[in-house]
């Protein structure tokens, strides 16, 4: 039996500061009922996809931020989107900021859920590589607070057996580390779900002009899903949101590092592909067959130290 199955990308034009969440859910429900008229079983929606990307703004107090987090999931305003999703038979992809108090203590994630096609979530990832900085930094031309709001995540990489394949995610920056990608290359992944909200412009001045940025942002899923021969599917809120602008560039990728569909706005599109899950198979039973040619006894550098350590000059 051929394992193909039908993936959307609803890249999200921008989230307003004053948008409200049932908006937003109203938004998210039109691409998967656009999804569903094309075919599709899975949907995958962007990182922080209920809110504006929040991070952007410095607070003292940190909890001032916590409207922009959910409490549950779903909530009574997420829960029509799982209703919807469930009555249409579309699983789903879907990253928000979560507030944890399971066992007193508050924990804040920046988090992505997978739902199968009867509504229920088969798994949760917290993002690992939180990308900026924790202090306010008047150097920058922009802030990016991720350090600041969220926690790492706690959870590492792992894989789901859903929808007749095996499923990971990982979120936004997670993408540029090669160890995201092997750590789900190594549970056999055959499909990897990303959202993003990436801002066009470098905060450090003139540094990475935006035709760089997006081949970063291409190169880096390219690399991770041909070296760990998986499907990637990879998708932007992108467009002006108050007043900062985030790439768009969503795009679906081939287990053989090839681009099959790309997003040619910045505004709510749905990209589509046939991902035949089997075309992993040639890569990892062939040059990156794991078990025949990885050595890790020479890999424990990776994992010993986070830092470069040079010879001495
Ligand atoms: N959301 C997120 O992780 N964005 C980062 C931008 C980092 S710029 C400090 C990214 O890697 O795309």
């Amino acid at each position: 039996m051929p394992r193909k199955i039908t993936v959307g990308g609803a890249q999200l034009g921008p989230i307003q500061r004053a948008e409200s969440r049932t908006d937003v859910v109203r938004r998210l429900i039109d691409l998967l009922e656009k999804a569903h008229r094309r075919g599709c079983s899975l949907v995958v929606f962007p990182e922080l996809a209920l809110t504006t990307f929040f991070p952007r703004w410095y607070a003292d107090d940190i909890a001032e931020m916590d409207v922009y987090f959910e409490r549950e999931m779903p909530s009574a305003e997420t829960q029509p989107l799982f209703d919807r999703a469930r009555e249409l038979g579309v699983g789903f992809y879907l990253g928000y900021a979560e507030l944890d108090d399971q066992g007193g203590t508050l924990h804040r994630y920046n988090t992505a859920v997978l739902v199968d096609q009867t509504g229920s979530i088969v798994g949760k990832y917290r993002k690992v590589h939180l990308p900026g900085h924790k202090e306010f930094d008047d150097s920058l031309t922009r802030q990016h607070l991720e350090k600041r709001y969220f926690e790492p995540g706690d959870l590492g990489f792992p894989v789901w057996r859903s929808m007749d394949g095996v499923m990971g995610m990982c979120i936004c920056n997670d993408r540029r580390w090669p160890e995201t990608w092997r750590s789900l290359g190594m549970r056999g992944v055959e499909l990897v779900m990303l959202g993003y909200n990436t801002p066009t412009g470098n905060q450090h001045g003139g540094m990475e002009p935006p035709h760089q940025r997006m081949f970063h942002n291409h190169l880096s899923i390219q690399a991770g899903a041909y070296q760990n021969a998986t499907w990637a599917v990879a998708v932007a809120k992108a467009g002006v949101e108050d007043g900062h602008e985030l790439m768009g560039g969503s795009c679906i990728v081939s287990p053989q590092g090839e681009i099959v569909a790309l997003a040619s706005t910045v505004e709510d599109e749905l990209i589509v592909a046939d991902c035949d899950l089997d075309l992993c198979n040639f890569g990892k039973s062939t040059i990156f067959n794991f078990a025949a040619h990885r050595r890790p006894e020479h890999y424990k550098i990776i994992t010993e130290q986070a830092g470069v350590t040079p010879p001495k000059e």
